[in-house]
C-alpha cells in the first residue's frame, strides 16, 4: 500500500514533472555554499560554477498565507568537497512550529535532523522512503550515493525558511566518507 502510493507519486513527478503547473526553479552552485563545507582547501580547488542541487517548487497560494501547502522537488548532484558529500543548505522554518514531509524518489542519502538544543539524528533516504520532519527541527539532505538523489517535499505555505542560524552555527554533525566508509562526525 505504502509502496503503491509512492510509486504513483514517482510517476507523477518523474514522468510529468509538474507539467502544466507554474513552477519556480532554482539552482545552488558551489559558489553559494562556501560556508557549508568543512574543507576550505578542497573547496577552493573546485569549480565554483559546479551545481550542487536544484529545486522545482510549486506554490499554489501566496507565500505566508496560512492553510495552504507548498510542494518541492529537489535533486542533489553526486559529489564531495574533500570527504564531505554534497548536501542542501538546510534550514529551520521561520514559523518555527511547522512540520514537513520529505519522501525519497531516486538515489540514496541521509536526512539529517537537528532540534533547537542541537541534538541531531538521521534517517536513511532511499527510493520510496517517507520522512516526517517535526516543527522546531532543522533539516538537511545529504547525497551519499554516486547518482543524483531526488526527493519530494510538502510543507505549510506559512512555514517560511530561516537559513540564518544554520549559516552561522551549522549542524552539529557532518557526514563524510573516509577510507571508503561513511562516517558521521559529531561536534
Ligand atoms: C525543501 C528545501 C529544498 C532545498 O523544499 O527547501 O530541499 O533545501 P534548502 O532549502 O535547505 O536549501 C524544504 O525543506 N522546504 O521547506
Ligand atoms: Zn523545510
Amino acid at each position: 500500500m505504502r509502496q503503491g502510493i509512492i510509486q504513483s507519486s514517482k510517476m507523477f513527478l518523474v514522468a510529468n514533472r509538474l507539467e502544466g503547473k507554474k513552477v519556480e526553479s532554482s539552482i545552488r552552485y558551489l559558489s553559494d555554499m562556501e560556508a557549508v563545507f568543512m574543507d576550505k582547501v578542497a573547496f577552493s580547488a573546485l569549480d565554483p560554477q559546479q551545481p550542487v542541487y536544484e529545486v522545482d517548487c510549486y506554490f499554489p497560494v501566496a507565500d505566508n498565507k496560512s492553510g495552504g501547502l507548498f510542494f518541492g522537488l529537489t535533486r542533489i548532484f553526486p559529489g564531495k568537497v574533500g570527504g564531505e558529500f554534497f548536501m542542501t543548505k538546510g534550514h529551520f522554518h521561520s514559523n518555527n512550529d511547522t512540520a514537513e514531509f520529505y519522501w525519497g524518489i531516486k538515489g540514496k542519502g541521509l536526512l539529517l535532523f537537528m532540534d533547537k538544543t542541537r541534538k541531531v539524528w538521521a534517517e536513511e533516504m532511499t527510493e520510496g522512503s517517507v520522512h516526517y520532519i517535526p516543527g522546531n527541527t532543522a533539516h538537511r539532505v545529504i547525497n551519499t550515493g554516486v547518482e543524483m538523489l531526488s526527493f519530494g517535499a510538502c510543507w505549510p505555505s506559512d512555514a517560511g525558511h530561516d537559513y540564518g542560524s544554520i549559516e552561522k552555527e551549522g549542524f552539529s554533525a557532518r557526514v563524510v566518507e573516509k577510507d571508503g566508509k561513511l562516517i558521521i562526525i559529531e561536534e
